[in-house]
């Protein structure tokens, strides 16, 4: 590949790529990222000022980024857009993974035998979404950092005693799932308790990470971001050590939190059975189809937990209309999603904050 910048935009691998993908051919995936290694010259500087180790290093990450991440984003457009089904959405995310394997294996004789420092990646507990920080973790690798991953759903007591036991300078905390945050905040104090920064990521934070924020840790929106922040060497907590979550939530102390997410089970058993009443075809629901609504209602309950927690309407605005989208792609009108906010507005009715934001998303659903 030449200098030119169309040809350098890696677009070309991008499209055969997600044709490999689409196919769930593993072998061919492979094959083109080894292939874009070999031909992705560096952004930066250029390929002539550059040793062969920093050029493999470059073409590494610009790989990593710029071909398998936007590809693994794509699989979840194509997903809620109903143009692929979950079993190609799983095949498509283990060739990722296979993917990310293959840069980290092509790239090895180029990684130097010292380390900048060392560092532990992990998701928080419960949230399944791995990829994202495996591909932190070799960015960071190609970086000069020695990573211990830790993978998917970390609990918060071994994450905390891992950082004892290596003496790892930072955390790296992900999460893409928001209804996670509670956890993912109670981690974050936990680890910094021990006097290691945290540096938060994923979906789940939020828009620019404002809920990273409001949790005092440091936040990044990728992995050149993270290691930015890490190349400044992020002093510890400080101040904010030892604390328990509600001190830095002063919200918290209203206890709407507390009651919403502790009668989770019974509103979602009373939605569903006022829901049940104003749409009486669901007496003709299938077994799967009755269990789906069960799960939708439960998520909304969980998103409706997690944005009194953080106190941001936006959180479960952002919810409503993704939920709206994805029930349109599938031929499900979105008003379906009104009747269960009308009982939630009516169980919660002495919850101020709560029913502010069921007002504020059912206003996005029926605007007046
Ligand atoms: C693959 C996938 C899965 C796989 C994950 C497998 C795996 N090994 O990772 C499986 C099938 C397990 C899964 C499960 C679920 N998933 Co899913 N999943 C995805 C998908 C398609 C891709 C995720 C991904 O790899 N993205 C690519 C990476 C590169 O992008 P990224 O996550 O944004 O990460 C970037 C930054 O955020 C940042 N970053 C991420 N973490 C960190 C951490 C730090 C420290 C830093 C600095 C930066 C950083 O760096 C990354 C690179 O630039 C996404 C769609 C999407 N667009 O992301 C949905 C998605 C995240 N999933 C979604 C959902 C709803 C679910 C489920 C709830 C589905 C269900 N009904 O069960 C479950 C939840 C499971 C759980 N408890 O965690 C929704 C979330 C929507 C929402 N508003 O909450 C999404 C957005 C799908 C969609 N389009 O609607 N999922």
């Amino acid at each position: 590949m030449n200098g030119d910048k169309d040809t350098n935009s890696l677009a070309e691998w991008r499209d055969r790529l997600w044709q490999a993908l689409g196919e769930c051919d593993e072998t061919r995936a492979v094959a083109i990222v080894r292939g874009a290694i070999d031909a992705a010259e560096p952004e930066q500087a250029p390929a002539e000022d550059m040793s062969a180790t920093e050029r493999l290093l470059a073409a590494g990450e610009r790989v990593l980024l710029e071909l398998i991440a936007p590809a693994q984003e794509r699989v979840g457009l194509a997903w809620a857009a109903n143009d692929i089904t979950v079993a190609q959405e799983h095949a498509a995310t283990a060739i990722s993974e296979r993917c990310i394997s293959a840069v980290a294996d092509a790239t090895t004789p180029a990684r130097a035998g010292t380390f900048v420092g060392r560092v532990l990646v992990a998701c928080v507990d419960g949230e399944w979404h791995a990829l994202p920080t495996r591909l932190l973790s070799e960015v960071l690798r190609l970086r000069g950092w020695r990573v211990d991953y830790l993978g998917a759903q970390t609990p918060t007591e071994h994450l905390v005693a891992h950082v004892h036991r290596t003496g790892a300078q930072a955390v790296l905390l992900s999460s893409s799932i928001p209804t996670l945050l509670p956890g993912a905040h109670n981690a974050i104090t936990a680890c910094q308790g021990t006097g290691v920064p945290v540096l938060a990521g994923g979906a789940a934070f939020g828009p620019q990470g404002r809920y990273a924020r409001l949790m005092r840790a440091e936040w990044a929106a990728d992995a050149p971001g993270a290691a930015a922040v890490l190349g400044r060497r992020p002093t510890g907590p400080g101040a904010h050590a030892t604390r328990m979550p509600g001190m830095d939530l002063p919200h918290l102390g209203d206890q709407e939190y507390t009651m919403v997410s502790r009668s989770k089970l019974q509103l979602v058993k009373q939605t569903l059975a006022d829901v049940e009443v104003d749409c009486p075809e669901m007496s003709r629901y299938s077994e799967y189809q009755r269990e789906r609504t069960v799960e939708d209602i439960d998520f909304i309950v969980g998103y409706l937990a997690t944005a009194v927690y953080v106190d941001d309407p936006d959180l479960f605005s952002r919810f409503i209309t993704w939920t709206a989208d994805i029930l349109e792609a599938r031929g499900v009108p979105s008003r379906s999603l009104l009747p269960a906010l009308d009982s939630l507005l009516n169980q919660l009715k002495d919850f101020p904050r709560a029913t502010g934001i069921l007002a504020t998303a059912r206003g996005l659903l029926a605007p007046a």
